[in-house]
């Protein structure tokens, strides 16, 4: 059975961006793969935190984990600081990497662009991320279109190791889902729909009730001419939203467009807000359920034990190709 891992920042609450392109996915994989999910919150304080709200994205993002499907029978879901082997092997990931390597890194560039004090973290984040999914032997990595660029460098660092050191480490395979992999920005469709955008009516969070969800669709930007159809450079706000519809819906977008031929951008926003709502309703209700109990706590403990147990193997035969320490006998 292959192995999968992917991990998702607890940097504020999921939007719908993050199901439709990850959370959806993981799911669907648990079925027969060997599944690793990981709440990452060291990559988290690359950028500040609020101490109290991190703790409690920490929890709610793994409650929206179990919520969204994810099987803690089936997968391992963990939180990344309780297990040390990812900070571990990130040391020696860094040793590895070049500083322009890391420079190229786009979300690097966007992240740190304009600003006075730039942590030395956001330049490290992709060996962290790299030693993440190399802890595992990994095969698979389901990601959004975002984080391709990473997965180039953890498959470059990967190689670099093997062939420096000892042949330890899995090459890992990106996948990137064919419609959703770059949901939009509700009021900028130039921009990706993102859980750190101070502006919240740009993204649809996953715990938005209905009321909200009606509103941010309703005042969703469109584009000038007032028909439904899909062309992403002509008219990328109605593409998103099309999407949207689509992956929530399951229906073809070209049976969407059909289904909106004579109809204005009125009839269509309002529909793609219950199906929106329907979508999210049910992961919401198990998520108010979770969210204070002891079951939560008990799954993060279960899923740190196995994935400590996994992970601490693989940082010894790192250290040890690399000749940190004392010969072990
Ligand atoms: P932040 O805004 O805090 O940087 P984010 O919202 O971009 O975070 P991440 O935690 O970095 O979310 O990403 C979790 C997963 O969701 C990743 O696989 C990422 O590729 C995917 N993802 C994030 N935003 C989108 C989006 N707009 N459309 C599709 N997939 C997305
Ligand atoms: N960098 C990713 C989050 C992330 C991740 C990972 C994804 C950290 N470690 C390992 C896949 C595999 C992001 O910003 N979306």
């Amino acid at each position: 059975m292959k192995t999968v891992f992917s991990g998702i920042q607890p940097s504020g609450t999921l939007t719908l961006g993050n199901y439709l392109g990850a959370m959806q996915h993981f799911v669907n994989l648990q079925h027969d793969h060997n599944c690793y999910f990981c709440i990452v919150d060291q990559h988290a304080i690359t950028v500040p935190q609020d101490r109290l709200k991190l703790r409690e994205n920490i929890r709610s993002l793994a409650a929206l984990y179990i919520a969204a499907g994810i099987d803690p029978s089936k997968s391992t879901l963990f939180i990344q600081s309780e297990v040390p082997a990812h900070a571990q092997l990130a040391w020696i990931m860094q040793c590895i990497s070049y500083i322009g390597e890391l420079e190229r890194m786009t979300q690097f560039k966007d992240k740190s662009d304009g600003k006075e004090a730039v942590s030395a973290s956001l330049l490290t984040y992709p060996p962290l991320m790299a030693a993440d999914i190399l802890l595992y032997k990994t095969d698979i990595v389901p990601v959004g279109e975002d984080q391709k660029q990473h997965l180039e460098l953890t498959r470059n660092l990967a190689e670099r190791f093997n062939k420096k050191y000892n042949d330890i480490f899995t090459i890992p395979e990106v996948k990137i889902p064919k419609v959703g992999a770059r949901i939009m920005s509700l009021n900028d469709p130039s921009k990706k729909m993102s859980k750190s955008n101070p502006n919240e009516k740009s993204y649809i969070s996953m715990l938005d009730d209905e009321k909200t969800i009606i509103k941010k669709i309703k005042s969703a930007v469109t584009d000038s001419d007032g028909s439904v159809h899909y062309d992403k450079e002509a008219k990328p706000a109605i593409a998103n939203l099309l999407s949207i519809y689509s992956l929530c819906s399951g229906k073809s977008i070209d049976d969407i467009v059909e289904e909106y031929k004579d109809k204005g951008y009125g009839d269509f926003k309002n529909d793609l807000a219950h199906v929106v709502v329907d979508t999210l309703k049910p992961i919401q209700e198990k998520y108010y359920q979770l969210i204070h109990s002891e079951e939560l706590d008990s799954i993060l403990d279960q899923g740190r034990d196995k994935a400590n147990q996994v992970a601490s193997k693989m940082v010894e035969k790192a250290e040890r190709a690399m000749g940190l320490g004392r010969k072990r006998r």
